[in-house]
C-alpha cells in the first residue's frame, strides 16, 4: 500500500497521507514519501495543494510513537531533521497548500496543518500538542508555528497542559478559516482550491512569499519585500490582462501564469 498518495484535478493536486491503521501516524517512510510527492508535484501546472489523511476518522495522529519509541539520541535528531525539512519544505512551497483536517490533528499532526497555508476542518477534528505528556517537545516547529498561528498564551496553553481542543475551539482562535461536515470537507477544500486557482498565479505566489518572509521581520524589512515582491508582478502578462480587464470593465477569462 502506498503511504502517500497524489492525484492532480486540474490545477489542484490533492495529497493524502494514507496508513489508515495507525490513523496516518508519520513515520520515516511517510515523511520521506511526503518529501518525493512534493519535488514531483508540477509547479508549473500546480496552482493549489490541498493535504489530507485517509479515512474520516484522523488527519494525522502525531509522529510514530512506536519508531520514536526506540531511537537513541542522534537517531531521534535525525527523525526531527527529516521532519522539519519535509514540514519546511511545504512551508515554502511557491503554490498555496490547504489542510483538509478530517479528525485527529495531534502532535505532528497539528504542526503538519500549520505547515499548510490555511486549515480547513471536520466538525470530528481534534487538534492538540500532547508531547509534554509523551516527555518530549513538540518536535515539528510546533512550538513556533502554533504561537505565530494563535498568539503566544493560547499556544503556551495548548502546549503545555498537552490538552487536546475541538474544531470549534479552533476555529474561536483562528486556527483553522471553517468547520464543514467530515461528507463535505474535500469539496469544501476543493472550492477554497478552485476560487485561489483563478487569481493570477504568480501574484498568489508572490504573496504567499511575502507573508512567509516578512512575517517575522520588523515592518521596515518587511515592507522592502513586499515591494520587491509587488514589483515583480509587473510586466507579467497576468498583470497586463488583470488591469486591462478592469479598465475596460470586463473580467479576465483566464490568468497564465506568464
Ligand atoms: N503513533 C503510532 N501509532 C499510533 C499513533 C501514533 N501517534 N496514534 C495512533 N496510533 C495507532 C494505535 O497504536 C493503534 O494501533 P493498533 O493498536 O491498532 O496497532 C491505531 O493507531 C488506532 O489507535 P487507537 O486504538 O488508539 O484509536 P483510538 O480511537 O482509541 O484513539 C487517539 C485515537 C488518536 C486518541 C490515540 O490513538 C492517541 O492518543 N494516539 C496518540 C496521539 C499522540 O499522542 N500523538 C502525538 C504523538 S507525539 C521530534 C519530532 C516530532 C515530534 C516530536 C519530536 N523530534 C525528534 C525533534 C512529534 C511528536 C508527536 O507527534
Amino acid at each position: 500500500m502506498e503511504f502517500v498518495t497524489y492525484e492532480q484535478d486540474g490545477f489542484i493536486g490533492v495529497i493524502t497521507i494514507n496508513r489508515p491503521k495507525a490513523l496516518n501516524a508519520l513515520n520515516t517512510k511517510v515523511l520521506k514519501l511526503l518529501d518525493k510527492v512534493l519535488n514531483e508535484v508540477d509547479l508549473k501546472t500546480t496552482r493549489v495543494l490541498i493535504l489530507t489523511g485517509s479515512g474520516s476518522k484522523s488527519f494525522v495522529a502525531g509522529a510514530d510513537i512506536s519508531e520514536m519509541s526506540i531511537l537513541t539520541k542522534s537517531e531521534g535528531e535525525l527523525f526531527g531533521k527529516v521532519g522539519n525539512d519535509v514540514f519546511r519544505k511545504l512551508e515554502t512551497l511557491p503554490i498555496p497548500v490547504i489542510a483538509a483536517v478530517n479528525g485527529f490533528a495531534l502532535g505532528g499532526g497539528c504542526e503538519l496543518s500549520l505547515s499548510c497555508d490555511i486549515r480547513i476542518c471536520s466538525e470530528n477534528a481534534l487538534f492538540g500538542q500532547p508531547e509534554v505528556g509523551l516527555g518530549i517537545t513538540p518536535g515539528f516547529g510546533g512550538t513556533q508555528r502554533l504561537a505565530r498561528t494563535v498568539g503566544i498564551g493560547k499556544a503556551k496553553e495548548m502546549i503545555y497542559t498537552a490538552s487536546n481542543i475541538k474544531a470549534e475551539e479552533a476555529y474561536r482562535i483562528g486556527l483553522v478559516n471553517k468547520i464543514c461536515s467530515s461528507e463535505e470537507l474535500i469539496n469544501e477544500a476543493k472550492k477554497l482550491a478552485l476560487k485561489i486557482s483563478r487569481n493570477a498565479p504568480i501574484a498568489v505566489k508572490a504573496s504567499k512569499r511575502a507573508i512567509n518572509e516578512g512575517i517575522s521581520l520588523n515592518m521596515d524589512e518587511a515592507i522592502v519585500i513586499e515591494e520587491k515582491l509587488f514589483g515583480s508582478c509587473f510586466e507579467t502578462e497576468d498583470q497586463k490582462n488583470g488591469m486591462k480587464a478592469f479598465l475596460e470593465k470586463t473580467k479576465v477569462e483566464k490568468f497564465f501564469n506568464r
